[in-house]
């Protein structure tokens, strides 16, 4: 199981990487013919001329631009979403609220809020498994899980989950037994989801602060299950 999880990991993981290898060595091609299309391929190129620019003209404080940079890549990850998981696996109440208002209930959490899209949180049941996909681009719930794993994005993920989600779920190590419906959610600029999964069992007496540990993103996305211990868990 864990291998056909990481074959079909490593080939999503590998056709994305091939492609901007082939991106980069279009960039750096040697043709004198070619040679104007060096550096406007270059995205790295292009945002740090803009970063320069800005901060010449004085439009931008170089030190708001590293906060944003530091808040997407370390600040906003899996573990907020995992603690709203725990809440409303904690508290009935929160529950239902965040069922009814996914976005005012992470608020009063003192989370999300940044931008605009609205966020709704769809709840794994016995009957019903949820997984979550952007079949356009790579839309996803990043003020709750930090940014998307290069799998998300790749074509297979975004094609084939829509087609055939049993069988996609099943590559990434998670057997369903066919009397539960999968439900495909597909996320757009203004309307992200994330999944509730179901609290494991024995798992009764453990604190917020416990669940939250067992709350994976894979879980979040709807393409893993809570583990029922830490040591299952899949980072
Ligand atoms: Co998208």
């Amino acid at each position: 199981m864990k291998t056909t999880r990481r074959r079909f990991l490593q080939t999503a993981a590998t056709a994305a990487g091939a492609a901007a290898t082939q991106e980069l060595a279009h960039g750096q091609e040697q043709d004198p013919d070619h040679e104007h299309q060096a550096a406007p391929s270059d995205m790295t190129l292009r945002v740090k001329a803009l970063e320069s620019l800005l901060v010449e003209k004085g439009f931008v404080d170089p030190q708001a631009l590293d906060a944003v940079v530091d808040t997407y890549e370390n600040r906003l990850g899996p573990h907020i979403g995992a603690r709203v998981i725990a809440r409303a696996w904690s508290d009935p109440a929160f529950k239902q609220r965040l069922l009814a208002d996914t976005d005012a209930a992470i608020e009063e959490m003192g989370f999300g809020g940044q931008q605009g899209q609205r966020m709704v949180a769809v709840e794994n049941t016995p009957q019903v498994h949820n997984v979550i996909v952007c079949t356009l681009c790579s839309c996803y719930p990043w003020s709750v899980l930090g940014l998307p794993p290069m799998w998300y994005k790749s074509t297979a993920y975004r094609s084939r989950t829509v087609i055939d989600p049993r069988g996609v779920l099943q590559e990434l190590g998670l057997e369903l037994p066919e009397r539960v419906e999968v439900r495909v959610w597909d996320s757009t600029a203004d309307l992200r989801y994330i999944v509730l999964p179901e609290r494991p069992p024995g798992t009764e007496n453990l604190s917020e602060e416990e669940l939250a540990a067992l709350v994976s993103r894979d879980a979040m996305i709807g393409v893993a299950k809570a583990q029922p211990s830490r040591e299952g868990g899949q980072a």
